[in-house]
């Protein structure tokens, strides 16, 4: 039997394994590897305990190890492990549903499962066009992402995404896309406080594209509510309102991918209820089960739901599912999180700390090469000078400091990004930003 404490922590061979979005020579050369979790810090292999200041990959909201968790996921692995998922179906699906559309506001009543937040963007990509056909208006094809946008791997996602290295490798990509303009700007927004007074004009955008494609070719706008992995780029103040506004104009589906900002990451169960934008589709993944076993979703709207739910009642109205979709471990998992979250009340934990969390990463302001901090709920953005003619590499030599000195942080561009898991406390905050100051001194 695999028993995981009997197994060496160092692997005796590294080659295999290609591993995703990593420098892979670098990081063989000289690995950095986990060997266990528990609440707030991993142990390393070399046995040093190591502060989780970015939740995993914003992921581990309730922090790591957590006992309820291993116990329903045990449980439902030895009562049915897995089960058909079409046209077959298990209860704990369709209760873990109905829990997460009690949690949403509107009429975001229906949901359905994936399991990364890659495909939850392109289910949700994939029903927004099926949607408009569905009702007469097989047009409106066209998808309008936004510059800096991260919507995972898929081919949907990438193509309506935003960064240069996720594409540009991989071809000609979906027709038939365009893209708003990302709202980052220095020298307007530089260390602000929360989200940003100047910028909200750029949704105004949306109205150009109108304007070039016409409505009638669009099917849907797709942003994150606040952009992660490009670096924390926080909406400016009505911005996600005015995108709001165009879109109900001209009858243009709004899809928030909330796979980061789901799950109390700004203080409130997800950024629709932070902002007070509700959108049509939403996505999320990460959070929904502490990452402890893998799932994505897609919400949506009761009208989008009932739109395919006509014709002939034998027929199959979506074609569209994976082997997994709302796999029984998955959703044990994801039912003791929503326990947790509601037991420990984390999302109010999460806002009552992003006070003490705003002022600590504003500390790190006029240290050497800082040029700009931004923060939102238990989100900071830390954006260093690029070294001439070495992008990137000011931050990742922070990021191997970092694992050095016993806090995890991790670095997009050469900008620095944290997200600790909500269960942080404040001397642990101290200690992040603490040891990330005398690191920034020193570089
Ligand atoms: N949408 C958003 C907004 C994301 O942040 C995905 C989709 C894709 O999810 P999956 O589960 O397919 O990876 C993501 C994922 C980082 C980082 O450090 C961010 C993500 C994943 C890994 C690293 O910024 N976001
Ligand atoms: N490739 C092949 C050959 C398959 O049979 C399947 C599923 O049956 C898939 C890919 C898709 O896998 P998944 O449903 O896990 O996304």
């Amino acid at each position: 039997m695999f028993d995981p404490s009997a197994s060496t922590n160092i692997p005796a061979d590294l080659e295999a394994f290609w591993m995703p979005f990593t420098a892979n020579r670098q990081f063989k050369s000289s690995p950095r590897l986990m060997v266990s979790a528990q609440g707030m810090y991993y142990t390393t292999a070399d046995g040093r305990q190591v502060l989780d200041g970015t939740a995993g990959l914003w992921c581990v909201n309730a922090g790591h190890g957590r006992a309820e968790i291993i116990q329903s996921v045990t449980a439902q692995l030895s009562q049915l492990d897995y089960a058909p998922a079409f046209q077959m179906g298990h209860a704990i699906a369709f209760d873990l549903a109905a829990r997460l559309v009690k949690m949403l506001p509107g009429n975001l009543n229906h949901v359905f499962f994936t399991n990364s937040g890659s495909e939850a963007v392109d289910s949700a990509l994939k029903i927004a066009l099926a949607y408009h056909r569905a009702k007469g208006n097989g047009t409106r094809q066209r998808l309008i992402g936004r510059e800096r946008g991260y919507h995972g791997v898929g081919f949907g996602g990438m193509s309506v995404g935003g960064i240069p290295t996720v594409r540009k490798f991989f071809g000609g990509l979906l027709v038939g896309v365009d893209h708003l303009p990302h709202t980052h700007n220095l020298e307007h927004n530089a260390f602000s406080h929360g989200q940003p007074q100047w910028g909200s004009h750029l949704a105004e955008e949306l109205e150009r594209i109108v304007t070039l494609h016409d409505a009638s070719n669009i099917a849907a706008v797709i942003v994150e509510p606040v952009a992660g992995s490009t670096g924390v780029l926080i909406p400016p103040i009505g911005y996600l309102q005015k995108l709001r506004q165009i879109c109900d104009k001209y009858d243009i589906l709004l899809i928030f991918d909330e796979v980061i900002t789901g799950f109390g990451r700004l203080g409130t169960g997800f950024a629709t209820d932070y902002f007070g934008v509700i959108p049509d589709i939403m996505c999320v993944a990460k959070g929904i089960s502490n990452a402890a076993i893998p799932m994505g979703a897609v919400f949506v709207q009761e009208e989008i739901y009932q739109t395919f739910m006509t014709g002939d009642e034998n027929a199959i109205e979506l074609f569209h599912g994976y082997t997994y979709s709302g796999h029984p471990v998955a959703c044990a998992a994801a039912m003791a999180t929503l326990d947790i979250y509601e037991r420990e009340n984390l999302f109010a934990r999460a806002a009552n700390l992003a006070p003490y969390w705003e002022e600590a990463v504003h500390s790190l302001k006029g240290l050497p090469s800082v040029i700009d901090v931004r923060n939102l709920g238990l989100i900071a953005g830390i954006e260093l000078e690029p070294m001439p003619g070495k992008p990137t590499a000011r931050a990742f030599e922070c990021f191997l400091r970092a694992y050095e000195a016993g806090i995890l942080v991790r670095t997009t561009g050469d900008i620095i990004a944290l997200s600790p898991p909500l269960i942080i406390e404040k001397s642990q905050i101290d200690q992040l930003i603490n040891t990330l100051g005398d690191i920034l001194r020193q570089l």
